[in-house]
């Protein structure tokens, strides 16, 4: 049986608009940094999401179940949802550069770290800033941990950015030895802490190194922008 090439997923010609719904935060942000490594150009709906124009929306809560940003709308129609869902999908359409991986071993090795860190560090992370600094935005939209809760998990996501820092080391990215979707999924949760006034804890100077050389990527300059 013949396997079909990965990368031959090409429903997208150049010339059809891709249109992605986003605001701010880290999971639209995400997906336009790896809009811009790819090159690829999007028409863009944005939404308050301080403003809770995103739940207001009854048309946007058809296009996303869940109600959040981002989303990604093909020509067709086709809805696209969850950040790194639609990262893989955009790079199947445009396999170059790749960032997610050239063989089904780099792929591997990219999705563990994309997903230990999204599970291990951004879960808690978002969770810990919705229960707490966050609450009276998100209590009203959506289930919410306590305030006890939210402080362990935060506490908990700083430990695992410590234990991250260890695993960089003197690295520049954190697998592959070359950008990845897991060093953007990092660097969006940590600059995301960054503008709810969170820092890097203690022992973590490996990642501020690793943050100062991102930062240096135009498509670090989504983070400077105002919304
Ligand atoms: N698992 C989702 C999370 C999406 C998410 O939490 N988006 C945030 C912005 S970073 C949002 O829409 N927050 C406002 C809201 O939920 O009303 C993904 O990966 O796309």
């Amino acid at each position: 049986m013949s396997l079909p090439e990965y990368g031959e997923c090409k429903r997208i010609k150049e010339s059809d608009v891709l249109k992605l719904y986003s605001s701010l935060g880290p999971n639209p942000r995400l997906v336009r940094m790896f809009l811009v490594e790819k090159d690829i150009e999007v028409e863009r709906v944005h939404f308050d999401i301080v403003a809770g124009e995103n739940r207001a929306d009854a048309e946007y809560a058809q296009k996303n179940v869940m109600g959040s940003t981002p989303t990604l709308e093909l020509d067709d129609g086709t809805l696209i949802t969850e950040s790194t869902v639609i990262c893989e999908y955009l790079e199947e359409i445009k396999p170059d550069p790749n960032l997610i991986g050239n063989t089904p071993d780099e792929r591997a090795d990219v999705r563990r770290w994309a997903r230990r860190i999204d599970q291990e560090i951004a879960v808690p992370m978002t969770m810990g800033f919705r229960g707490g600094a966050g609450r009276p935005m998100f209590e009203p939209r959506m289930n919410v941990v306590s305030t006890e809760a939210a402080a362990e998990l935060s506490a908990m996501s700083d430990k695992h950015w410590i234990w991250l820092d260890g695993q960089l080391g003197d690295k520049d990215y954190i697998c592959l030895d070359r950008l990845t979707l897991a060093d953007l999924v990092a660097f969006c949760f940590i600059n995301f802490g960054f503008t709810v006034g969170w820092s890097l804890p203690d022992g973590t100077d490996n990642l501020a190194r690793f943050v100062a050389h991102m930062d240096e990527r135009p498509s670090a300059g989504i983070w400077r922008q105002e919304e």
